[in-house]
């Protein structure tokens, strides 16, 4: 065998590897981890939340509600959320390191009107590669810094002192 053929034959998974999809992971204390795909968000429950950016325009995102990733993954939603539950927070880890929490009650619907989006447009575009390909969007909020973007990772943790 050539072996140019050979290099490339040897090389060709790791190209595959480096070509892989985005992809969003739901993991910790859930009854199902998640790896979910743009393909797989968009086939989700949809919503759309409003912020304004630093610029002082309003831009309309669009994804799947928080929420229903969470009870997808089976982390406790809605009456689950109760005195046995109440201290599970949602850590997001985002590709250059950032990370924020929210507890679980600050994203649902028996407890706040503020929905929290995983978006992957907004204005009707895709997200720019810089701020993709997934945001978390949190609405009604006075700072922007909980909207942390290039999601990577939602983990569910179950905090006790
Ligand atoms: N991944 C990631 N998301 C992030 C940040 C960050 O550094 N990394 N900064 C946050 C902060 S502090 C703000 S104010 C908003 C808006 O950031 P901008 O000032 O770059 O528009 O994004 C938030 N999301
Ligand atoms: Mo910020």
């Amino acid at each position: 065998m050539k072996p140019l053929l050979l290099l490339s034959l040897l090389i060709s998974p790791f190209c595959l590897l480096a070509q892989q999809q985005p992809v969003l992971k739901i993991k910790g204390s859930v009854k199902t981890e998640l790896t979910l795909s743009a393909a797989d968000l968009q086939r989700m429950p949809r919503a759309t939340a409003t912020i304004k950016e630093h610029d002082g325009k309003d831009y309309t995102f669009s994804g799947v509600p928080v929420q229903a990733v969470l009870e997808a993954a089976g982390a406790p939603v809605g009456k689950q959320l109760n005195k046995a539950t109440l201290n599970t927070c949602l850590l997001i880890r985002c590709a250059d390191g950032y990370q924020v929490a929210y507890s679980l009650a600050e994203l649902d619907s028996s407890f706040t009107n503020n929905v929290a989006i995983i978006a992957d447009q907004v204005n009707g575009q895709p997200l720019p590669g810089n701020r993709g390909p997934f945001r978390f969007i949190m609405p009604g909020e006075k700072k922007l810094a909980r909207s942390a973007f290039k999601l990577e990772e939602l983990i569910v943790v179950s905090i006790k002192e």
